[in-house]
């Protein structure tokens, strides 16, 4: 039987993966960062309250560490501890890339030899949410983490509608450019504006389109969960950290896969 890694110990469920805990002192030792807001104002008082919610939360012995006062009446705390909590990376479900990565160039050869016509790709941040720095770093031609944006392929026709566009904005441009592919960005989340307006906008295009012509849907920011995508009646949803050529590879993977689509 193999070593298990640092930390580490055999998985009890006969699942594939170890169980870990954190690192934090000395290996295995479950210590973990935690770090909140109290609404209330900095006292002795305040950070038992903090050390009191994080034991709560499995967290012991839970220090505070750092308590800094936010303005009138609020608190920031990090707190230092141990959890007893394990990991078991055999349960652990995620959505891995499933269609190979490409450069520009093969990603272009792609289209051309699978669709003989450029892609059209629309991309919108949707809602109130102005955080436009997400899509552009997946549109821009400066792109990404040192990679060129789709305006750089040359395959590619790239529509950049910018901030707060309206869902029936979209698909009314989404129309009229004959888009093959809509890129929407969402990073606000409060009271779960992401998830309301993706699902909005999907069943907008849903009501638009005839399926067999309806753009490939893709929804993106920080804090979605990549697992949602079926929930959220999209093709695909991307988080953090996101490339332009991941969105590009999907985006070939997807609709060169298809590509009577649009025969008309
Ligand atoms: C810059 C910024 C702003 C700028 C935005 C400027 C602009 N033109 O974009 C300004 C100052 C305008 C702003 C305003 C506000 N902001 Co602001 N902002 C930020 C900040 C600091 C950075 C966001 C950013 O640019 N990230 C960099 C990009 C590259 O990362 P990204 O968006 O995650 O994108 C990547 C991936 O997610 C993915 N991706 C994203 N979109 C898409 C789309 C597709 C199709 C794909 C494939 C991938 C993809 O690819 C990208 C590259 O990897 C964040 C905090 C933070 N550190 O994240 C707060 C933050 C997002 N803002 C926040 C808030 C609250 C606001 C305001 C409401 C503040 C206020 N009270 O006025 C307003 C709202 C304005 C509005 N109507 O939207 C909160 C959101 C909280 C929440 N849970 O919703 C944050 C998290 C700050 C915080 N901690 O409170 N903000």
């Amino acid at each position: 039987m193999s070593a298990p890694a640092h930390g580490a110990e055999p998985s009890r469920d006969g699942g594939q993966g170890p169980i870990l805990r954190p690192y934090g002192d000395t290996t295995g030792d479950g210590m973990v960062q935690l770090s909140f807001t109290l609404p209330m104002q900095h006292s002795k008082v305040a950070e038992g309250a903090a050390a009191q919610l994080a034991n709560k939360m499995g967290m012991d012995p839970a220090l505070v560490v750092h308590a800094k006062p936010m303005g009138t009446g609020f608190t920031f705390f990090v707190v230092y501890g141990r959890v007893n909590h394990v990991v078991d990376v055999s349960a652990v479900r995620v959505v891995e890339r499933d269609y190979p990565l490409l450069a520009p160039k093969e990603a272009n050869l792609a289209i051309r030899k699978g669709l003989r016509r450029r892609l059209t790709v629309v991309g919108a941040c949707i809602g109130n949410d102005a955080h436009t720095v997400g899509i552009d770093a997946i549109l821009n031609i400066k792109g990404f983490a040192g990679e060129k944006g789709l305006e750089y392929y040359r395959e590619l026709r790239v529509v950049n509608l910018g901030a707060q566009v309206s869902v029936p904005g979209l698909v009314e441009r989404s129309l009229a450019e004959a888009a093959d592919a809509v890129l929407v960005s969402q990073v606000i989340t409060q009271r779960d504006a992401h998830l309301l307006n993706t699902m909005e906008m999907s069943a907008a295009f849903r009501e638009a389109y005839p399926d067999s012509r309806r753009p490939v849907l893709v929804v993106g920011g920080p804090r979605f969960d990549e697992q949602m995508a079926a929930e959220l009646g999209v093709d695909r949803v991307f988080s953090r950290g996101t490339t332009p050529a991941e969105v590009a590879s999907f985006l070939v993977h997807k609709i060169t896969d298809r590509p009577t689509r649009r025969a008309s």
